[in-house]
């Protein structure tokens, strides 16, 4: 299963897959980070759609076209509320584990995750990597729509966080 999940270095919004997940939150109001590059480059109909479905509880995830970008879909995985709880373990776990339920619904075969969380709601790197990958590892070992799962990290220690998890799980 290890080899079902890719570890890249790049923007996300880069990628040609069926679905990237955005960091996003409860309001699913398109602010920085990630979710202000899908934004840019994937035009106004991303947020147009996320205005007719937020806000949605935290942990959950919803899903959007994704405009001009070269993905399908986008995934609104809202780990964090706008002016309220930032990531927690619980809320980042839920995020994801809703996140690869919608993937089930459409039964995509490739998807790209960011760290989630680790951005502007500043949680650890580490802690993100361990809960990201094992959720995801999870997930595939119970059997899945899903052939590739692509973690897309900017280069420096949210990377180096994620590749020496990564080292240590079979
Ligand atoms: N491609 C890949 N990784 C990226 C990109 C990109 N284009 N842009 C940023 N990162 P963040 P969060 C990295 O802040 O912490 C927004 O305002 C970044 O370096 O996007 O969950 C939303 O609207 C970091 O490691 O997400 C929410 O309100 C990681 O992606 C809030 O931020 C996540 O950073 C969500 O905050």
């Amino acid at each position: 299963m290890k080899e079902k999940l890719i570890l890249t270095q790049g923007d996300i919004t880069e990628m040609e897959v069926d679905a990237i997940i955005n960091a996003a939150n409860t309001e699913l109001m398109l602010g920085g980070g990630v979710a202000g590059a899908i934004r840019k480059r994937g035009g106004p109909s991303i947020q147009e759609e996320c205005n007719k479905l937020g806000p949605i509880p935290l942990g959950e995830a919803a899903i959007t076209g994704a405009g001009k970008l070269k993905a399908k879909y986008v995934i609104h995985a809202a780990s964090m509320s706008l002016g309220g709880p930032l990531t927690t373990r619980e809320s980042l776990l839920n995020s994801v584990k809703n996140s690869l339920k919608r993937t089930e619904e459409k039964k995509l075969k490739s998807i790209a995750f960011p760290a989630i969380g680790t951005g502007v709601a500043g949680f650890p790197a580490n802690q993100c990597a361990q809960i990201m990958i094992d959720t995801i590892m999870e997930h595939l070992e119970k059997g899945s729509s899903l052939e590739k799962v692509y973690i897309v990290l900017f280069k420096g220690p949210v990377y180096d966080a994620f590749e020496k998890y990564l080292a240590t799980i079979k």
